[in-house]
C-alpha cells in the first residue's frame, strides 16, 4: 500500500495481519500493537512534508483500525495517538514524527499500568478459597486471578477450553505456570461444574454505555449459568475498551470468521448443503453482571455511562467530535 508517495512499512503490514489473523490477540494486547504500529509508519514516513504526513498517517491510521471490528480498543488507541498528532500542529515532520511516537509510548505504558492495576483492585473482590471459572484468554482476567492467587486466595480455576480457538489452552498454562490449582473443561460443561464456582472472572472487548459487555462467544452463556448458580460474574475491563459511540444507540460489530475454524475444509467440501457459522463474540447483558473492574474503579455495569461521560467527556452532544476514547497517560 502507497500513500502520499509512502509506501506503508511491512513491519505495520505485518501487524495489521497478525491482528487479523489472531497470532495478535486480546483487546489490550491488540489496542497497544496499534499504538505501535502507527509509531513505526511515522518513523519510516519517506513523503516529502507535513501535508504528505498527515494524509499518510490518517490513511495508515485506517489501515490499522480495521484490522478487526469487534475489541473497541483498536480504534480507541488509534484515536488516542492520532487526536494528539492533529491537536499538536507540529511545525515540521521531525516534530509531527516525535508526536505520534510519544503518544504510542504513553498509550502503551498507560495500558501495561492499566492492566496492573486492574489486577490489584479486581483481586480484592475474591475472598480466600474461592473457586473461579474463566473463559478464553484475556490478560486482565488472568492478572487478576493471579494477583489473588498470590494472596493466597484462590482454591481452583476452571478454565473452559474456548472453541473454536482453544484460546482456553493459554490461560491454562499461563495460570499453572504461576502454581495455580487449574481444571481445563469441555465448553459445555460449564453448568456442570458451576455449582462449584464462587465467582466467573471474565475480559471485555468492548463495553456499551448500558453495560453490556461483549466478549468472546460463549461468555453470555457462562454468566447465564453463572446467575442461576448464584454465583458472581465480574468483568476486568481497561477503560479504553469502553465504546463511545454507544451512548447514542450504536451496536458493536460482531465479527463472523472462517467456517474453517470450526471444521476443515475438506469436511465443508464434502457438506455443502451445511452452513457453517462462526460468531466470535456474544453481549452478555448488564443485569447478568456484578461489576466491571477498571483501573479507575470497580463499577456496576449500570455506571459504564459514567466512565465515558465523567472521564472522557462523551456526551451524545460531543460524539461526533469524539471519535474515540482517550484515556490521559499523565
Ligand atoms: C479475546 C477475548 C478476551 C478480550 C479481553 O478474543 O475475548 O476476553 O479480548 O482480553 P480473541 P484482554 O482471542 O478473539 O482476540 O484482557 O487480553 O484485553
Amino acid at each position: 500500500m502507497e500513500v502520499a508517495g509512502c509506501r506503508v512499512p511491512d513491519e505495520v503490514v505485518r501487524i495489521r495481519e497478525d491482528i487479523r489473523s489472531m497470532k495478535i490477540r486480546g483487546a489490550g494486547s491488540i489496542a497497544r500493537n496499534g499504538a505501535l504500529a502507527l509509531a513505526i509508519a511515522a518513523e519510516r514516513f519517506c513523503g516529502r512534508d507535513l501535508e504528505e504526513f498527515l494524509m499518510y498517517m490518517r490513511a495508515v491510521a485506517d489501515f490499522v483500525r480495521s484490522a478487526r471490528p469487534t475489541a473497541v480498543s483498536l480504534p480507541n488507541s488509534v484515536s488516542y495517538v492520532m487526536s494528539r498528532l492533529e491537536k499538536s500542529k507540529p511545525r515540521s515532520v521531525e516534530e509531527a514524527k516525535e508526536v505520534v511516537t510519544k503518544a504510542a509510548r504513553d498509550f502503551v505504558s498507560y495500558s501495561e499500568n492499566a492492566v496492573k492495576v486492574v489486577a490489584q483492585l479486581g483481586a480484592k473482590r475474591i475472598e480466600k478459597g474461592d473457586t473461579i471459572m474463566t473463559h478464553c484468554h484475556s490478560t486482565a482476567s488472568v492478572a487478576v486471578i493471579l494477583e489473588a492467587h498470590k494472596q493466597g486466595k484462590v482454591a481452583r480455576v476452571f478454565v473452559k477450553e474456548t472453541r473454536p480457538a482453544l484460546q482456553g489452552l493459554i490461560t491454562a498454562r499461563e495460570l499453572a505456570r504461576e502454581g495455580v490449582e487449574v481444571v481445563l473443561i469441555p465448553d459445555s460443561a460449564v453448568r456442570y461444574y458451576m455449582k462449584r464456582v464462587d465467582k466467573v472472572v471474565v475480559g471485555a472487548d468492548a463495553v456499551a454505555a448500558n453495560g453490556a459487555v461483549v466478549n468472546k462467544i460463549g461468555t453470555s452463556l457462562v454468566a447465564l449459568a453463572a446467575k442461576e448458580a448464584r454465583a458472581r460474574v465480574y468483568v476486568a475491563s481497561e477503560s479504553y475498551k469502553f465504546s463511545p459511540y454507544t451512548i447514542v444507540g450504536e451496536l458493536v460489530p460482531i465479527e463472523m470468521r472462517d467456517p474453517t475454524e470450526v471444521v476443515d475444509r475438506e469436511w465443508l467440501t464434502e457438506n455443502q448443503n451445511v452452513q457453517v457459522l462462526n460468531p466470535v463474540f456474544d453481549v452478555t447483558p448488564p443485569e447478568y453482571i456484578d461489576a466491571i473492574i477498571t483501573e479507575v474503579g470497580v463499577i456496576p455495569p449500570q455506571a459504564a455511562i459514567l466512565i465515558l461521560v465523567e472521564e472522557y467527556g462523551v456526551t451524545p452532544l460531543t460524539i461526533e467530535h469524539i471519535p474515540a476514547i482517550h484515556p490521559d497517560a499523565d
